[in-house]
C-alpha cells in the first residue's frame, strides 16, 4: 500500500494513543488489518469493543451492522465510527423493519405468531435485532446457531429465522436433523411471503429469503470442479453457503473456525476454502507449508467491506485526532434496549 498513507496512518494512530481501539473484521483489506488492535469476526469485534470501556473512540473496521451491534454493547460515551458509510452489508438489507413486520403480521393471520420465535443471525440490522428481542427471540452466530434453534424450540414450535436462509436451513437440516420439506422460505416481495396459512402452520422453520452475496455464490460445480483439480483436497465451507455445497463440504465452520482449523492442519494438506477472498488469501500466506486455496475463482471480494481502504482509514484516525468524529454510528435508545434484550439472550444460551 502506498507508503505515505501507511506513514499518516501511524502518526495519526500514535497521535489517538489509547482514546482509540481499531477493530478489524477479518475480512478486511491486508493494507486496514495491518493497523487493527484486534481481529475477529463480529461477535468476537463486538464482545472486544464492550471490553474497552476507556476507549473513547471505537474504530470499526467492518460493515454497518457490526458497529451497530458494537454501539449497542458499549457504553453512551463511547463512540464508534465507520470509516465509510457506504460500508453496508447486502445480506443485512434483505430485511428491513416495515417487511419483518409485514411478516409478523402474516404469521399473526395464519394463527402461528403465538407460538412461533424469531431467532436473528447477527448479521442483521439493530432494527431487526429489535424486533426479536420484542418478540421473545435471541441472537446468534454462525458458532452458536444450533444452540440458539434448540433454545427457540423450547420456547415455541416454531422458528422464524432471519435474515440467512442458508445459515438456517444448514443448521435445522444438517445438525439437528430436521428434513427440508420441516422448512418454507418465506419471500419479503411477495403477498403472504409466497405462502398460504397451510403452509405457514405446517413449516416447522420459516426461513427468511435473504443470502450472503459472497458465499451465496459458492456452488455444488465449485466443489466438484476443486475436487478434480486437486485430489484429495479438504473442501472447508462457512454454513452461509447454500445447502448442496454445504453438505458436500468436507467440513464446515464459522470464520474463527476456519482459521482454526487451517491453523491445526497437517503440513502438505490441501485446502479448498470457501469464505470471503481477503481472509483465503491471508490463510493461504500465513500457512506457505500447506495447500489453501480459494474454492472458486469466479466469486469475488465482499465489495461493501471492501469500501473500506487506506484512504478511508487515514481520514478517519486523522480526524479523530483532530477531535473531529465523523461517521459515527448510533443506534437510538428503544431500539438498543430492545436489540439488547436478544443479544443478552444469546449470551445467555446454554
Ligand atoms: O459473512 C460475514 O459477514 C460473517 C461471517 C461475519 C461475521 O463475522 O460473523
Ligand atoms: Fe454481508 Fe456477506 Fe459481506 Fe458478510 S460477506 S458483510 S454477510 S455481504
Amino acid at each position: 500500500s502506498d507508503p505515505d498513507l501507511v506513514a499518516r496512518a501511524r502518526a495519526a494512530r500514535d497521535r489517538l494513543g489509547d482514546r482509540a481501539f481499531v477493530l478489524g473484521h477479518h475480512y478486511q483489506r491486508d493494507e486496514v488489518i495491518q493497523f487493527a488492535d484486534v481481529t475477529g469476526d463480529s461477535f468476537k469485534l463486538a464482545q472486544q469493543a464492550a471490553a474497552r470501556p476507556d476507549a473513547e473512540y471505537i474504530v470499526f473496521c467492518g460493515v454497518h451492522f457490526m458497529a451497530e451491534s458494537a454501539d449497542i454493547l458499549t457504553t453512551d460515551h463511547q463512540k464508534v465510527v465507520l470509516p465509510d458509510l457506504a460500508a453496508g452489508c447486502s445480506m443485512a438489507d434483505m430485511a428491513t423493519h416495515e417487511q419483518v413486520e409485514e411478516c409478523w403480521e402474516t404469521l399473526a393471520e395464519a394463527g402461528v405468531a403465538d407460538t412461533t420465535v424469531p431467532v436473528s443471525y447477527m448479521n442483521s440490522s439493530a432494527d431487526i435485532k429489535a424486533f426479536t428481542g420484542r418478540h421473545g427471540g435471541t441472537v446468534c452466530t454462525s458458532s452458536n446457531a444450533k444452540r440458539a434453534l434448540e433454545w427457540a424450540f423450547e420456547q415455541g414450535e416454531k422458528v422464524l429465522f432471519l435474515p440467512d436462509q442458508h445459515l438456517g436451513r444448514n443448521t435445522a437440516v444438517l445438525e439437528m436433523g430436521l428434513s427440508l420439506d420441516d422448512c418454507v422460505v418465506y419471500n419479503p416481495h411477495r403477498p403472504n411471503g409466497g405462502l398460504t396459512h397451510q403452509q405457514l402452520r405446517d413449516a416447522t422453520m420459516i426461513l427468511w429469503r435473504g443470502h450472503c452475496s459472497v458465499h451465496g455464490r459458492f456452488s455444488l460445480d465449485s466443489v466438484n470442479d476443486v475436487r478434480e483439480r486437486i485430489p484429495g483436497v479438504n473442501v472447508l465451507v462457512h454454513p452461509e453457503c447454500r445447502h448442496e455445497v454445504v453438505s458436500a463440504a468436507d467440513v464446515v465452520g464459522s470464520t474463527e473456525k476456519i482459521i482454526k482449523v487451517l491453523e491445526e492442519a497437517p503440513a502438505g494438506s490441501a485446502w479448498a476454502v470457501g469464505t470471503e477472498l481477503n481472509l483465503v488469501r491471508r490463510l493461504a500466506d500465513r500457512h506457505p507449508d500447506k495447500e489453501i486455496v480459494f474454492l472458486d475463482k469466479t466469486v469475488c471480494f465482499c465489495s461493501t467491506m471492501n469500501r473500506i481502504d487506506l484512504p478511508h482509514l487515514v481520514r478517519t484516525l486523522e480526524s479523530l485526532a483532530d477531535g473531529q468524529v465523523l461517521n459515527r454510528i448510533t443506534v437510538d435508545p428503544e431500539t438498543e434496549h430492545l436489540a439488547k434484550l436478544a443479544l443478552d439472550q444469546m449470551l445467555r444460551l446454554p
